[in-house]
């Protein structure tokens, strides 16, 4: 049951987070590149690496058959999918263990329930787990439709079964647009995920966004480390996210979090998982469930002490959880800023090559990131070029960190989302954590005019 090899299927800074949890576990890597990334920092610090394709993702970080052979041809006994990319695709977790390798993450079968947002919805309402009013699965008939919209009552929103992150929805506010709308979301999600299933929901209209870390040992145990306030981002894109939520109260996340860690032990999760809500006027509402590590983890490895890669990777094994729900204590505050290759207020992709590149340090401050002076950020690829992430004592505290922090980050060559980042911290609103989802793009839009 011992790994001794992991190929990491992936790249940037989450592959250098992979390939550093297995060397700090005496485990080796392989790294999988295109083309375009021969010169990233996750090939240079692998112990072996595979080129699998060209530039294009599809030919290359989505290549099952290259990154199977790349596995085979390295001899690794396991593989991290990271996020993105392959990490929640049930097919390719099945091919990995008919392949005898070891795969990093939940069961295929659990990818797969959650993938389609009827049946994680379904699932997560057998399981205890308090759902947002709306259809009892899939609505094919507008008479059906009109009769939920009329108990639930308008604005209703129409969701497509595959979609998920946010595409695909529809807001409906009077009965008049149903019928419209109702087709528009079916054909939009045929021709975007070829399945034109959709449900309705009671639409929300001023939600927070948060989401249990949740880990299950696939043997019937499982806890839950508090939960993450990713409320604060612009078209589905997280910008800046925390923990603990300014928001919850202690009662709430014990509370919530046992329910979660409760759902996940009688569905015999394996591995890490997210259980996302929306937070309304004190009540949550279970919306998806992520099967996979999120970039955001680091703020919860931060008031936990835990490192969730390791857990990953130990479970994987065979090994039990390290640490027991008695053992956790949620300590202190962290927030993590996503800085991108970008714009920071057109959110214009900059490309290129990074001319100097000084990461912040200190005290409690972490900067996951792949980049160094003389790279050049491939225009291939999600702009995200690195995570700053900061712990202090208190809230207050650590935003007084993350601002010192963004000072000393310098990355020149490209335009970067630091200032964005300066802006936000000095807004009221933001320094009281009193913010929804629709904060940030109200704002962005505010400062136009
Ligand atoms: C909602 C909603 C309001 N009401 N569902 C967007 C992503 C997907 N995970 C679910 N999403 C939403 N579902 C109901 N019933 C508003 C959103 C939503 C959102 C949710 C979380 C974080 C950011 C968001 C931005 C816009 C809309």
């Amino acid at each position: 049951m011992t790994i001794s090899r992991i190929l990491i299927a992936n790249r940037g800074e989450i592959a250098l987070r992979i390939h550093r949890a297995a060397h700090e576990m005496g485990i080796e890597t392989v790294a999988v590149h295109s083309t375009a990334d021969a010169d990233a920092m996750h090939v240079r610090l692998a112990d072996h690496a595979v080129c699998i394709g060209p530039p294009s993702a599809t030919d290359s970080y989505l290549n099952i058959a290259n990154i199977i052979s790349a596995a085979e041809i390295a001899q690794a006994d396991a593989i991290h999918p990271g996020y993105g990319f392959l990490s929640e695709n049930a097919k390719f977790a099945e091919i990995v263990e008919a392949h005898d390798i070891k795969w990093i993450g939940p069961k295929p079968e659990h990818i797969r329930t959650m993938g389609d947002k009827v049946e994680a919805k379904r699932t997560a309402g057998k399981l205890g787990l308090p759902l947002v009013p709306g259809s009892d699965g899939a609505v094919s008939e507008i008479e059906e439709a009109r009769k939920i919209a009329d108990e639930i009552g308008y604005p209703v929103i129409i969701k497509a079964a595959s979609g998920g992150g946010g595409r695909g929805m529809k807001v409906c506010e009077s009965e008049d647009q149903l019928e419209t709308l109702m087709q528009q979301a079916g054909s939009e999600a045929k021709a975007a995920f070829g399945d034109a299933t959709v449900y309705i929901e009671k639409y929300l209209g001023n939600p927070r966004h948060i989401e249990f870390q949740v880990f299950g040992d696939g043997e019937g145990n499982a806890i839950h480390l508090g939960e993450r306030d990713c409320s604060l981002q612009r078209r589905h894109q997280k910008v800046l996210e925390e923990a603990p939520s300014p928001v919850i109260s202690d009662e709430d996340r014990m509370r919530m979090g046992e329910v979660c860690s409760k759902a996940m032990r009688d569905m015999g999760y394996r591995g890490a998982g997210t259980i996302e809500f929306l937070w309304e006027n004190g009540e949550f509402y279970f919306i998806e469930m992520n099967t996979r590590l999120q970039v955001e983890h680091p703020v919860t490895e931060a008031i936990t002490g835990v490192d969730l890669v390791r857990e990953q990777i130990r479970i994987a094994a065979g090994h039990p959880l390290s640490v027991k729900q008695e053992e956790l204590e949620f300590k202190g505050h962290a927030i993590e800023c996503r800085i991108n290759a970008e714009d920071p207020f057109t959110f214009a992709p900059s490309p290129g090559k990074v001319t100097y590149y000084h990461p912040a340090g200190g005290m409690h401050v972490r900067v996951d990131s792949g980049l160094y002076a003389g790279y050049s950020i491939p225009p291939y690829y999600d702009s995200m070029i690195a995570k700053l992430i900061v712990y202090g004592r208190n809230r207050e505290g650590c935003m007084m960190r993350l601002k010192r922090a963004l000072e000393e980050m310098v990355v020149e060559g490209v335009k970067t989302s630091i200032p964005l980042h300066q802006a936000l911290l000095e807004q009221e609103d933001v320094q009281t954590g009193n913010y929804s989802i629709k904060w940030l793009e109200d704002w962005l839009k505010e400062r136009e005019v």
